[in-house]
């Protein structure tokens, strides 16, 4: 049975055989072309994007498919999410309507929408998301939602793999210091992931960072970011805000911040970053520019993941 909804790991059955169809797909991109042959992709963005819209786009293409992208932030209506409200404010049209009629339009529809980080419930039940799925008609693809971003974590998987020197190497993620609040779909998607791979994963954040426990079982999770850093083989670096306060940037924490000399302490690990990311305050520019920092080989692998997600829900 084909794919009908790629919105976390739980979608998927085998992550092992998804990944190798992914770095099989890397050396054969254009072996599957009659599969999106006269099929159209619609990538809908609630919010920016560089590395998802592009390598989707690249991912489709690959595949023989007909791409159209709409920034609905900025080109489509304002979009109304309630029911049962009598539509005489800002919002234009229902995503009742709208997401019915993108479904007329392509046969597999990606969706962007980052959380508000106001009200938890709201963010951690997907309701932007979900009623794409529920109203559109067709299969969805996540490209990032309010609580994960599977794209980015599949890509994450096949990096990890690709690259691994030992059979089974230690993965840390660990917190980093940011001015604005960030969403926890990377750092709750990626500990997902992680927790369901053959990898021996830690989670290092300051106190008052803990993610949602849904998220994180299996992981090992410290407040010493010297303790998780011991003999790492892969150092996955990102910002979150807090769960609890919800949405709050906590003071302090600013020591975080990866440098070279905390690599001392690994086994020569290699730095990830799901990208895009602030210079000299999550992560040392010495680092991004010195062969420890693998993400740009990262984020080219963002085309073999979502490539390998498409195939399978092109396939019959
Ligand atoms: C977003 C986030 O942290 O979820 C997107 C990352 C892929 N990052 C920013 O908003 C800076
Ligand atoms: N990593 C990632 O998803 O980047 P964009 O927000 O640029 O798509």
């Amino acid at each position: 049975m084909a794919l009908k909804l790629f919105s976390s790991v739980h979608d998927i059955q085998d992550i092992n055989a998804l990944t190798a169809s992914a770095l099989a797909l890397k050396q054969n991109p254009y072996g599957f072309q009659h599969l999106g042959k006269n099929k159209t992709i619609a990538l809908v963005f609630l919010n920016p994007s560089l590395r998802t819209r592009m390598s989707t786009q690249k991912a489709a293409l690959n595949l023989g498919m007909n791409v159209m992208v709409l920034n609905m932030d900025k080109e489509g209506w304002a979009l109304e999410f309630q029911d049962n409200v009598i539509m005489n404010g800002s919002s234009v049209e229902h995503i009742r309507e709208a997401a019915a009629v993108l479904g007329q339009y392509a046969d597999i529809i990606g969706v962007r929408s980052f959380p508000g980080l106001k009200d938890r419930n709201e963010d951690y039940s997907e309701t932007i998301f979900n009623k794409f799925v529920q109203y559109c008609g067709v299969p969805v693809v996540s490209l990032e939602s309010a609580t994960r971003h599977p794209l980015q974590s599949l890509a994450d998987l096949v990096t990890i793999q690709e690259l691994k020197t030992v059979a089974k190497p230690k993965v840390v993620l660990t917190w980093a210091p940011h001015v604005k609040p960030l969403p926890q779909a990377v750092p709750n998607s990626f500990a997902e992931w992680m927790c369901k791979a053959d990898v021996d994963f830690t989670i290092a954040h300051p106190k008052g960072f803990e993610l949602c426990e849904d998220f994180t079982k299996g992981a090992s999770i410290t407040n010493n970011q010297d303790e998780a850093l011991a003999n790492a083989d892969f150092i996955y670096v990102k910002n979150w805000s807090a769960y609890e306060p919800y949405g709050k940037v906590l003071p302090g924490n600013e020591g975080w911040m990866l440098t070279h000399k905390k690599l001392e302490i690994t086994n020569q690990a290699k730095v990830m970053h799901c990208l895009p990311v602030r210079r000299d305050l999550e992560l040392s520019a010495e680092i991004l520019d010195s062969s420890s920092s693998i993400v740009t080989h990262q984020a080219a692998n963002r085309v073999w993941a979502a490539q390998a997600v498409l195939k399978m829900m092109l396939e019959g």
